[in-house]
């Protein structure tokens, strides 16, 4: 801890807006000073001209009124559970996709359609363990957002991500924008690292399981960490189910996949096998692991592995034939494939320098002709605290200093020259970010298309430079110009907590639909339940009773809802199933049961469902809660709930 106080500025009682301004107030009243008459013109020419800079600098990310951005990028949100859809290069909030929380404007958690989608890959012991707090987890720590790949670039299909905090993966489909799959991975504690097969697609999406825990873990073993383990899943994308796990030493934290299709890479820290933070860094060194996947595929293949909870499982510990072990410098965080696919940067963190892997000698690694630690061909020393790396396509890789507050630009074969003994200076430059930066990320720059027009660095501090919002600020997303010789900050984009990771794609290769397909298999369970009761969803009003459960039937164009009125008794289990006849871009209805606790959106051609006990009797509006038409407001009906006794 230590040593992030000696950087926290704030910490020294120094302000550090005053810092970055002081020196050029400094020279201004130097100039002043030292010099006659005429000054005063040619201080204000000077000042124009830097104005004049910035302004076009600026100007380059402005996106005016009505324009439309180049680029999509998809953020996480940390602990907020989420994708958030920003545009590029305005830095435009336009979108939340809510996966892990709970959305209070989508209904996400209450929907029957996102209940199934947050439950139905949920592990047998956790549906135990919510069935008395209603049956979901309402948080998540969502980090890596990564799309599907087709021949080492975006396809547009999907995105993933994790959720360290309950264990679990999740898929959006890309053509709504909506989550459709969520699973929790059996064996693995708290899922980190998230990365999908490149080549020759996604595939397998690579997980892996951080901290350390006993499988089973079930009690039986507590505080013997000896005998705790962690795990990598290949998880299969198209149906999301675990395809094979492998047990690992030490912890794993980030990972990436190679552009052939052979291979994937994992960071691993606590080599040590530690609990405590002492016991973690104790040791110089830890490990990059690599995973031979065509060796795990033959195995699982030919039945060789151990079969736990159901997944195909290989042991991938030391000296197996399915892993290797490659040395690094102490804690190595960032885990990053360069558009070569040549290339995987290995990034310190505890240590300043990045490694690199070359993907050309793993084959000899793995045939024990050279050692694990032969493949690493640069090891370039950048600066305090190495996080993440990305590239431009161009040979030049970007790193993240979280320590010195800085991004460093390098170039990798410079790094190899200088690897190899020749006085050559890898780094090309650094820029200063506000302030602490984790992950940052190029455009297009995770697949072979990079373009080396656009880079973000993820800050985790904000401090100053928004005005105080509280003693809870946001993070700082900044903007870095990198195209030609650029590599300048133009613009600060503040985010709510927490974004770790982003990607930024070509806004060609995402095709949302502008509405809903009305056959879409998002509310298929609604369908077939409207079918069995004779019920046509988009001419729907009916009320149909069955036993002591009410379904209750409704469509809706602007501004009605096709039922005024409904009655139920107390203690009913009601279900709403509403489905948005309006077939116009941009038409969304929502449904809000008063003091119900019951909200939810209706996409337009979309049906969506809530289903609730009616045990409050009386008079209860339900109203359209979103912004539909001039009679918005008038679009509203009553829910009449006769008290048991009546
Ligand atoms: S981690 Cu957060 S800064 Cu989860 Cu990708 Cu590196
Ligand atoms: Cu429908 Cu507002």
């Amino acid at each position: 801890m230590k040593k992030l106080d000696k950087t926290n500025t704030d910490n020294t009682g120094i302000n550090r807006r005053e810092v970055v301004t002081g020196p050029a107030k400094l020279a201004a009243v130097a100039a002043v000073a030292t010099t006659t008459g005429t000054v005063g013109g040619s201080l204000a020419t000077s000042m124009l001209t830097a104005e004049t800079a910035n302004a076009q600098e600026a100007g380059k990310a402005h996106v005016g009124p009505g324009q439309l951005d180049d680029y999509y990028g998809f953020w996480s949100s940390g602990q907020s559970g989420e994708i958030r859809i920003i545009g590029l290069p305005s830095m435009r909030e336009l979108m939340r996709i809510p996966i892990f929380n709970r959305c209070s404007a989508t209904g996400w958690g209450q929907t029957n359609e996102s209940i199934r989608i947050l439950t139905e890959g949920m592990l047998p012991e956790t549906k135990e363990y919510l069935a008395d707090k209603g049956g979901v987890f309402h948080n998540g720590d969502a980090h890596h957002p990564h799309m599907s790949f087709t021949d080492g670039t975006y396809d547009g299909r999907y995105l993933f991500i994790n959720d360290k905090a309950n264990t679990r993966v999740a898929r959006i489909r890309c053509d709504v924008m909506k989550c459709d799959k969520i699973i929790e991975v059996p064996n693995a504690a708290d899922i980190h690292g998230l990365r999908p097969q490149k080549f020759p697609r996604t595939g397998y999406v690579f997980a892996n399981g951080e901290h350390r825990i006993p499988i089973p873990n079930d009690g039986m073993i507590l505080d013997d960490p000896k005998k705790y383990v962690s795990i990598f899943s290949a998880i299969d994308g198209d149906t999301m189910k675990v395809a094979w796990q492998v047990i690992v030493d030490g912890n794993l934290d980030n990972c990436d996949a190679d552009y052939q299709g052979l291979y994937a890479f994992s960071t691993c820290y606590n080599s040590e096998e530690g609990v405590t933070l002492e016991e973690m860094t104790s040791s110089e060194q830890d490990w990059a692991v690599v995973f031979d996947i065509k060796r795990i595929e033959a195995a699982v293949k030919a039945g060789d592995f151990k079969e736990i909870s159901g997944v195909p499982g290989v042991d991938g510990r030391k000296g197996s034939k399915f892993t290797r072990y490659i040395p690094i410098s102490n804690s190595p965080h960032g885990c990053n494939t360069a558009p070569d696919g040549n290339y995987v940067v290995i990034n310190g963190k505890l240590s300043p320098t990045v490694s690199v892997i070359d993907v050309r000698k793993l084959p000899d690694v793995f045939n024990d002709k050279i050692k694990p630690r032969d493949c690493i061909v640069a090891e370039p020393e950048l600066g305090l605290g190495p996080l993440h790396t990305a590239f431009d396509g161009k040979g030049n890789a970007y790193t993240t200093l979280f320590l010195d507050s800085q991004v460093a630009k390098w170039n990798v074969e410079k790094a190899i020259e200088a690897f190899q003994g020749k006085k050559v200076n890898p780094i090309l430059g650094k820029v200063d970010v506000q302030y602490q930066p984790g992950h940052n990320h190029t455009s297009m720059g995770e697949t072979k298309e990079a373009d080396g027009n656009w880079l973000v660095s993820l800050n985790k501090f904000s401090k100053d430079r928004f005005i105080n919002v509280g003693p809870l600020k946001p993070e700082n997303e900044q903007l870095i110009d990198i195209s030609g010789n650029n590599f300048k900050v133009v613009h600060d984009g503040p985010t709510f907590a927490e974004p770790h990771d982003c990607i930024i794609v070509r806004a060609d290769v995402v095709n949302p639909k502008q509405v809903w397909d009305k056959d879409d298999v998002y509310w298929d369970e609604a369908r077939q339940q409207a079918k069995k009761d004779g019920v046509d969803l988009f001419e729907a009003s009916e009320v149909i009773r069955d036993g002591n459960k009410v379904r209750v039937y409704m469509h809706s164009i602007a501004p009605n809802f096709s039922l005024e009125k409904f009655t139920v008794k107390q203690g009913d289990e009601v279900s709403i199933i509403i489905t948005n006849a309006d077939d116009v871009d941009d038409l969304t209805h929502g449904f809000t049961l008063a003091n119900y606790g019951v909200a939810f959106e209706i996409g337009p051609q979309a049906t969506a469902s809530v289903t609730f006990k009616a045990d409050r009797p009386g008079v209860h509006w339900f109203y359209c809660q979103w912004f539909c038409h001039a009679l918005h407001m008038e679009m509203r009906g009553r829910m009449l709930v006769e008290p048991r006794s009546a």
